[in-house]
């Protein structure tokens, strides 16, 4: 399976003049197998509308689908896990909450944060933020290549940078020891989410 993994933007999406269903169907064509529902500004019912219409399409795909943040859309939809962030719901409870059988990814931003998370009972890191990014202005420091690095080694889990990861730099996180790469706008905003998922799994798995 390839080491490409899909985080949504509802916006960036329809700047780009797509739906999320499209980028979400078009990315599991060229290959993705990892998808994160991830939207900041839905109600309720509009999150579970398009998270009902995301468990269609990866299950189609035997694709995971994850969910950001929201324990109880992930769990209505039946999705294969979820992801929070150090300020989310401690990932203990959420553990609690999905039961054994369901997904956790966790958000590092420090080696800090790993250490205490290292012998817990979650599923993967998401390592941010790698490179500088517009998607998401307000994170507080870069780790560049050399932090990811130092995490990476630590980890006990398997994990996926995030942020500016793009063509051009999706490279250099090969040689890092992540077990794979995370991406928004290069999939999202991209005029074609299959070319540039195509290219992107390319790049990151064949050299
Ligand atoms: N967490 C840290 S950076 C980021 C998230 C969700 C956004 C990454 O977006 P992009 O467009 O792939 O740089
Ligand atoms: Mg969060």
């Amino acid at each position: 399976m390839n080491r490409l993994y899909l985080v949504t933007d509802g916006p960036i999406a329809r700047q780009a003049g797509h739906t999320l269903p499209y980028v979400v169907e078009e990315a599991c064509r060229a290959g993705v197998r990892w998808v994160q529902l991830r939207e900041k500004d839905l109600s309720t019912r509009d999150f579970l509308d398009v998270a009902t219409q995301l468990k269609r399409i990866t299950q189609a795909y035997e694709a995971r689908l994850i969910i950001n943040d929201r324990v109880d859309i992930a769990l209505a939809v039946d999705a294969d896990g979820v992801h929070v962030g150090q300020d989310d719901m401690p990932h203990a409870l959420v553990r609690r909450l999905i039961g054994p059988n369901r997904i956790i990814g966790l958000s590092v931003n420090t080696l800090a944060e790993l250490e205490a998370a290292r012998d817990t009972d979650l599923d993967y890191f998401g390592v941010a933020t790698i490179f500088p990014t517009g998607t998401k202005p307000d994170t507080s420091s870069l780790l560049g290549l050399a932090g990811l690095r130092v995490i990476c080694q630590r980890a006990n889990r398997p994990t996926f940078a995030i942020g500016g990861i793009n063509a051009a730099t999706i490279q250099s996180i090969r040689e890092t020891g992540a077990t794979g790469a995370a991406v928004v706008s290069a999939i999202c905003g991209h005029p074609s989410p299959y070319e540039a998922t195509r290219a992107l799994i390319k790049l990151l798995d064949n050299g």
